[in-house]
């Protein structure tokens, strides 16, 4: 079968399956959950679902720590299951890619296992197990993870060997140089490809190959060590690898989530030429208010910063290159009452004219669940409400080094928490939600009597229909997929304008992040105008967020 680009016709829906829908009343959302919701997705209007992972799990990181690669975590269903829903999906006309987490395993996978259990284990040479300094008392090195703790832990049953594991402890990361790695990692890619999915959203992908000196490194505030494993010697190679042996015999599409990537990198694992990845997520945007790359670490918004990476990315992949479009996933805070939104007053409107902006741009957008009828964030008080060990891990290093406090405030904390995106999907105003008929695993959004799926759908003006009109408009219009992208308002400190262009035809968006009247100075001759969030007859004044969307040809 041939590698197509379908992926650019893309519109994906992420699902986040602990927190979608729990069918079996343990608290937990679960794949039946999924398979119950279908025609929800496809009245939508998306063709492609990212499933987060549903693998076998002890969840030490909510499945980013795999134990089994070709089972599912039961609380979640069965293969079965699983089968059922890939089924269902494309009945549907809607595609499937997994997260494939395989920068690291699970502790508890068979292959760790063994080496904990087995000093002459096999799978030793699986993993990074070097031995420690000063007769082991001391890590390797001082390269740091990226959940705000040392990179090394001491090895179960052993004397001096410590592993490397980027994240969580229960995540020791896998050794790629090994090529009975790759194979596995191949193996499993052909086996869920087999059973009918579509493609693979490859988690921290740019981590996978380590320069193998294993020396320490100058400190950083962040992420000591972080020059020796992202973007390691031998990363396009594997990726390579892995094209030419699996992905090239499959119609599939990869995604990979790059973190700290620049375009040149993006260029190069994209390119025609290389065969590494389709396309990748990179995060400047949702940098944009914090420093270093650290979102603990608050930054003023300034939309005008803001633009200016959409606007670097669109024309940097312009010739040679296709973007992926988001403003939200499992690790981010919701983007209601981010991104100069507002969370009370106009959470409609602004959910709206965020909307517009970023989903037609040129490249592949995602819909992360709830995001299409404006959940806010949960509204956390306590972090001990959070049960996220990327949170807790932050707290344990505030409480050690006491002055981190005055850099991470408390509110910060709450507020862009990962879990903030994992609250789960509110289908109606009953006690639970209608997630699920006990409490959930996961506080329960505060709003969810105003904020919920069933009230989104009855009302005809709701930000669900802004969506779906946004989806039409996308499959609709060739100028979409292939125009050039150029800002109108660069320099417009709450108006975002840009223009598309292709043949004859042109596209306009128009966003307004400000919560007064503002004035528009640009010439719409001769435009329709498509799809807008307001009943407005002033063409040259914009509501507060109001957003447009015209076209000519
Ligand atoms: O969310 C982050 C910080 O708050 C990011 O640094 C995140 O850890 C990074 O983008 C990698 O994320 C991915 O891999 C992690 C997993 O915990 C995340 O959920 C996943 O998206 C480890 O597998
Ligand atoms: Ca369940």
């Amino acid at each position: 079968m041939k590698h197509t680009d379908w992926y650019k016709k893309a519109i994906i829906y992420q699902i986040y399956p602990r927190s979608f829908l729990d069918t079996n009343n343990d608290g937990l959302g679960d794949i039946p959950g999924i398979i119950s919701k279908l025609d929800y997705l496809k009245q939508l209007g998306v063709n492609c679902v990212w499933l987060s992972p549903i693998y076998d799990s002890p969840q030490e990181d909510n499945g980013y720590d795999i134990s089994n690669y070709y089972d599912v975590y039961p609380p979640f269903g069965t293969l079965e299951d699983m089968k059922v829903l890939i089924k269902e999906l494309h009945k549907r006309d809607i595609k499937l890619i997994m997260d494939l987490v395989v920068n690291h395993t699970s502790s508890e996978h068979k292959w760790f296992q063994d080496v904990i259990n087995n000093k002459d284990s096999k799978y030793k040479d699986y993993y990074i197990i070097r031995k420690g300094k000063k007769n082991g008392k001391k890590p390797p090195n001082n390269w740091s993870g990226f959940f705000g703790e040392g990179a090394w832990e001491k090895l179960p049953n052993s004397e001096d060997d410590y592993y490397l594991h980027l994240f969580a402890k229960g995540q020791p990361d896998l050794n790629w140089e090994n090529p009975k790695v790759r194979e596995e990692v191949k193996n499993i890619l052909r086996y869920w490809l087999d059973l009918g999915v579509d493609g693979f959203r490859c988690d921290v992908i740019n981590l996978i190959s380590k320069k193998q000196d294993f020396k320490s490194r100058h400190k950083k505030i962040a992420l000591t060590g972080s020059d020796a494993f992202i973007y390691g010697p031998r990363l396009d190679e594997y990726l390579h690898e892995l094209y030419e042996d699996v992905y090239a015999n499959y119609d599939c599409m990869t995604v990979g989530e790059t973190v700290f990537t620049t375009l040149k990198d993006v260029k190069r694992l994209t390119s025609k030429e290389h065969k590494e990845l389709d396309m990748v997520f990179n995060f400047d945007h949702t940098d944009v208010d914090d420093y270093f790359g650290i979102k603990y670490i608050a930054r003023k918004f300034s939309l005008k910063r803001f633009k200016r990476t959409f606007d670097y990315w669109q024309k940097g992949l312009e010739n040679d290159g296709w973007n992926t479009l988001f403003i939200e996933n499992h690790d981010q805070r919701r983007s209601v009452g981010r991104f100069a939104t507002d969370e009370n007053k106009y959470r409609i409107e602004s959910a709206k004219s965020l909307a517009g902006y970023y989903f037609l741009m040129r490249g592949t957008p995602f819909i992360y669940q709830g995001q299409e009828i404006g959940t806010a964030n949960p509204g956390f008080k306590d972090v001990n409400e959070i049960n996220d060990v990327e949170t807790h891990n932050i707290v344990r290093l505030i409480n050690k080094f006491k002055f981190l406090s005055l850099i991470i405030k408390k509110d910060r904390l709450l507020d862009y928490a990962r879990e903030n995106a994992r609250s789960p999907i509110c289908w109606d105003d009953s006690e639970y939600g209608g997630f699920s008929s006990c409490s959930p695993w996961c506080k329960l959004n505060s709003r969810k009597d105003e904020i919920n799926v069933d009230k989104a759908l009855k009302d005809k003006d709701s930000i669900f229909y802004y969506y779906q009109n946004l989806i039409k408009i996308r499959k609709q219009y060739e100028v979409i997929n292939n125009g050039t992208y150029i800002d109108l308002l660069p320099k417009h400190k709450s108006i975002a304008a840009y223009e598309r262009k292709y043949r004859n035809e042109s596209l306009i968006v128009i966003s307004s992040f400000s919560k007064k009247k503002e004035r528009l100075k640009l010439n719409l001759e001769g435009y329709n105008l498509l799809l807008t969030n307001y009943k407005n007859n002033a063409t040259n004044i914009l509501e507060p967020y109001e957003s447009r969307i015209y076209y000519k040809s």
